[in-house]
């Protein structure tokens, strides 16, 4: 039976925050919009993740604005967004009043499909998020099929708790939970192509046949296009590729390998590989601006093994050295990729991504150089394991537990429990700064209040044609 499969470029998101720090500008984006709306992809990934930070930080952009700016041109195609769960699109638990208000404004501008996820695969992580999806998807999608997704991702990682139950168990829980698709997040490029095959396999018997089966990986160690070719022979519905010029190394597997690997076969994209060419040529000069700027080092582009020797993903490792270089004790290198696994094995195994990859590697770096285990404990990993961040995958090391918390009782309910609603008194705040122009600018603030607040202040200067600060003593143009 032919099986078409789908991709989802992630050129506009994942593509230039794994290349080039997400400094890709909107304005490098709208010439080739309406070409890539034409492709015929399942969808494009164009917001979310660092691009909402990024915008505002180092770009000078609305990132409300560069959302309705790519639905102005995108016209057949679902804009895909990634989403933190309870940390939406910051860093911290957010109220569910501000969870709910990201997710219908997200909507509102011009998101088609919301791919949500939880660093700890915590169920109680992403279900706010999952029923404000569903709440306004649901009305979107009733008057526009191809829109108001719910996309419940799994932290893909490895370890002595994450075998085929385990993520048939979780995706079912998603499922159950309203799921319209489910992804296989393998941020780290952890998975090999042959546990591609079996995951898929064994997803594709227990999921609903209209779930969707998606796969996010990446090239970090070379192993991605065979990752999803075995995904697509095991039945994989969509995967996420790159456009070649910003694609492979620490980005996705490039596209055009891909579509012309399965045209005239039983998977056939049905993308014609001609369109692709003249949105990848320009792409190719966009990657070059990036380099020439700075924000693109050419060795993002290269294989890196070591995820594949060490098990620890590409971003930690690199982390552990520099930690340790400013030590200075790089000599003690081995001794704390030894530590890794012991450290993740008593906080309850949890995925090793950001902010767990962070957590737990700092702490085996403290272990080894303090010479005695948890005698210096960061703030992270007590709340770690105090619940803070959700339900560990596994039960943690008791005495280790108690030399941690050092009383402290660990929490067994949703952290977000705790948060009292924060939208109106950040609107009051934003108002009252002088900086209110939409519903938008309060969830800005409450994603990175420093960051927006700066970002706010330009904006009104560049509107108004005064610097706010100046105009207390007089008025100058900027
Ligand atoms: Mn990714």
């Amino acid at each position: 039976m032919a099986k078409k499969v789908m991709i989802m470029d992630t050129i506009l998101r994942d593509a230039h925050q794994s290349h080039a720090a997400t400094r890709m500008r909107t304005e490098q984006m709208i010439p080739v919009l309406p070409q890539l709306d034409e492709v015929g992809y399942y969808s494009l990934e164009g917001w979310g993740g660092a691009t909402f930070d990024s915008c505002m930080r180092f770009l000078h952009e609305d990132p409300w604005e560069r959302l309705r700016t790519l639905r102005k041109y995108l016209k057949k195609t679902p804009i895909q967004m990634l989403l933190r769960g309870q940390n939406l699109l910051g860093y911290r638990n957010y109220a569910d009043d501000i969870v709910e208000k990201v997710v219908e404004k997200s909507f509102e501008n011009g998101i088609g499909v919301i791919r949500v996820f939880d660093a700890l695969n915590d169920p109680r992580n992403i279900e706010a998020s999952m029923k404000a999806i569903k709440k306004y998807g649901g009305q979107l999608h009733a008057t526009d099929p191809v829109r108001g997704i719910c996309e419940a991702a799994i932290s893909y990682t490895t370890g002595p708790v994450y075998d085929l139950d385990y993520f048939v168990k979780l995706a079912k829980t998603y499922e159950s939970m309203g799921a319209d698709n489910i992804c296989i997040k393998d941020m780290a490029n952890l998975l090999l192509p042959f546990q591609a095959y079996e995951l898929v396999t064994a997803l594709k018997k227990e999921l609903r046949p209209e779930t969707k089966l998606h796969l996010h990986t990446h090239n970090t160690t070379g192993t991605g296009d065979m990752v999803n070719l075995m995904a697509i022979r095991a039945g994989v519905d969509i995967v996420d590729t790159a456009l070649s010029p910003l694609g492979n190394g620490t980005s996705q597997p490039a596209t055009e390998p891909l579509v012309a690997t399965l045209a005239g076969t039983e998977y056939d994209t049905g993308i014609d590989l001609g369109k692709l060419i003249p949105i990848a040529n320009h792409f190719k000069k966009v990657a070059a601006e990036l380099e020439k700027e700075g924000s693109l080092n050419p060795k993002v582009r290269q294989v890196d093994v070591n995820t594949l020797i060490y098990q620890v993903p590409g971003g930690m490792l690199s982390n552990l050295m520099n930690q340790l270089k400013k030590a200075g004790k790089e000599e003690k290198l081995p001794e704390v990729l030894a530590e890794v696994p012991n450290v993740r094995k008593d906080c309850g195994y949890p995925p090793l991504v950001t902010p767990s990859s962070q957590i737990v590697g700092t702490q085996a770096v403290m272990n080894v150089v303090m010479g005695e285990r948890y005698k210096m404990v960061t703030k992270e990993t007590r709340d770690l394991f105090a619940g803070k961040y959700g339900q560990l995958p596994m039960p943690v090391d008791p005495e280790v537990a108690a030399k941690v918390l050092k009383g402290e009782k660990p929490i067994t309910y949703r952290f977000a429990d705790d948060l009292a609603p924060e939208y109106d008194k950040l609107k009051a705040e934003v108002v009252e700064k002088g900086y209110y122009t939409q519903e938008e600018d309060v969830l800005s603030y409450a994603s990175f209040p420093e960051v927006a607040e700066t970002f706010f202040k330009w904006r009104k200067a560049q509107r108004e044609g005064v610097d706010t600060d100046l105009a207390k003593t007089g008025v100058y143009p900027v």
